[in-house]
């Protein structure tokens, strides 16, 4: 009898733990030396979440990938020296037990470890962060994004939603670097919480996905893709300044999700401001090549004054279910730079016919001109000095190269 029950408990046991379908683990830690590099080459603390205990603390924390239903477990060790963390879920539904609110849920003191248990609500993008002496620890660096898919496909935005080729995550923040000093970063534990916040906000560093300026060029944040291609970009802003963004219209910009929920109806956009805390979700879909960027304005919310901007690079090229042949064995296309004539000749004297389009930096169509034989000269003194983009376009296989106008 006893033994049964003894087996009947270990079942259990054992079952529960089977329901859980995803476990992540946490380590919540301070830089030991100031190790996190600004664009300016300026190394500072960070306070952050790591995979592993050795691990460099990065801004964002790594993200957090789940499926939409799942039953997740995130076990996290305060390996920080002094002041207790927990990881809040901010716009998941989860109880408030897990919730990681200190007063109404439970904090992680110094070398202890603690766990959350939720079952994974909506697909969408959210945040997670330290709600203990939040101010100061999500501006040092406690802070992720928590992605949330659909069961049944990861290129889906819901079930039953819009499906895309691409994805990408933009998690906005700023950097005060008066902050991020021993005396204050490095704070011992205080119940009084917030009294040892003496300094103004004034950050001179402003981020997306941790990096600022010459870093965000050919980093993973830059938006590459195909024409035709459908790319969805994820925009989560945990600063404590408002983003203003500028969509080239290249890009067609639609805006089709908000705080993790789907919008009752998607707008297109060219521009949209994210405010703290808020997160979008915005599909592009190019149907020309470009090399261009989006704009981020990051403007005070006690002002309103756009006090920094940044620019990420959008590169979209190639094509979707049709084979492009590098132009230069085919056709010649000279001069380049040109000025008033550009002319395109076929290789061995092969008659085609078609048509030749140039866009400009924006995707739009600046000329289109039909043509038939092997030669076509185009009269382009008309156009604007710029790079453009030159396709031809015959029956069966099309070509594109940049050109400068000068
Ligand atoms: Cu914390």
């Amino acid at each position: 009898m006893r033994l049964g029950i003894i087996f009947c408990l270990l079942f259990f046991t054992m079952n529960s733990f089977a329901q859980i379908d995803t476990t992540v683990s946490l380590v919540s830690k301070i830089d030991a030396f100031p190790q996190f590099e600004l664009y300016d080459g300026n190394q500072i603390y960070m306070m952050g979440y790591t995979t592993t205990i050795g691990g460099a603390i990065k801004a964002p924390s790594p993200t957090l990938n789940f499926k939409e239903g799942d039953s997740v477990r995130i076990d996290m060790w305060n390996l920080s020296q002094g002041p207790p963390h927990t990881i809040h879920l901010h716009g998941l539904d989860v109880n408030q037990e897990n919730d990681g609110v200190p007063a109404l849920s439970f904090a992680v003191e110094h070398d202890d470890t603690g766990s959350y248990f939720f079952k994974v609500p909506h697909p969408g993008t959210y945040i997670y962060h330290c709600h203990e002496t939040s101010v100061l620890h999500v501006q040092a660096g406690m802070y992720g994004l928590v992605i949330v898919r659909p069961q049944s496909a990861d290129t889906l935005t819901w079930e039953n939603g819009y499906s895309f080729h691409r994805e990408y995550a933009w998690m906005t923040s700023e950097i005060d670097t008066n902050w991020h000093v021993d005396s204050i970063i490095n704070h011992p534990h205080d119940t009084t919480a917030t009294t040892h916040l003496i300094l103004d906000y004034n950050p001179q560093h402003f981020l997306v996905n941790g990096m600022s300026e010459h870093q965000l060029d050919n980093s993973s944040a830059e938006i590459v893709g195909g024409e035709g291609e459908t790319i969805y970009l994820r925009l989560a802003n945990i600063g404590n300044y408002g983003n203003t963004y500028l969509f080239p219209a290249g890009l067609n910009a639609v805006v089709i999700a908000s705080d993790g929920r789907p919008l009752p109806a998607s707008f297109s956009a060219d521009t949209l401001e994210v405010l703290p805390g808020e997160r979008y979700g915005v599909l592009f879909e190019a149907n020309s090549q470009f090399l261009d960027s989006i704009q981020v304005d990051y403007f005070s919310l006690n002002t309103q004054e756009v006090e920094n901007t940044q620019y990420v690079n959008v590169d979209i090229n190639g094509y979707v279910g049709v084979s492009e042949i590098n132009i230069e064995s085919r056709v010649l296309m000279y001069p380049n730079p040109a000025s008033s004539v550009l002319n395109i000749e076929f290789e061995n004297d092969e008659q085609e016919s078609g048509f030749v389009r140039m866009t400009n930096m924006l995707g739009q169509n600046v000329l289109e001109q039909k043509f038939s034989g092997s030669k076509v000269a185009l009269n382009i003194n008309t156009l604007k000095s710029g790079m453009y983009t030159v396709q031809v376009i015959c029956e069966n296989r099309q070509w594109r190269q940049q050109l400068i106008i000068n």
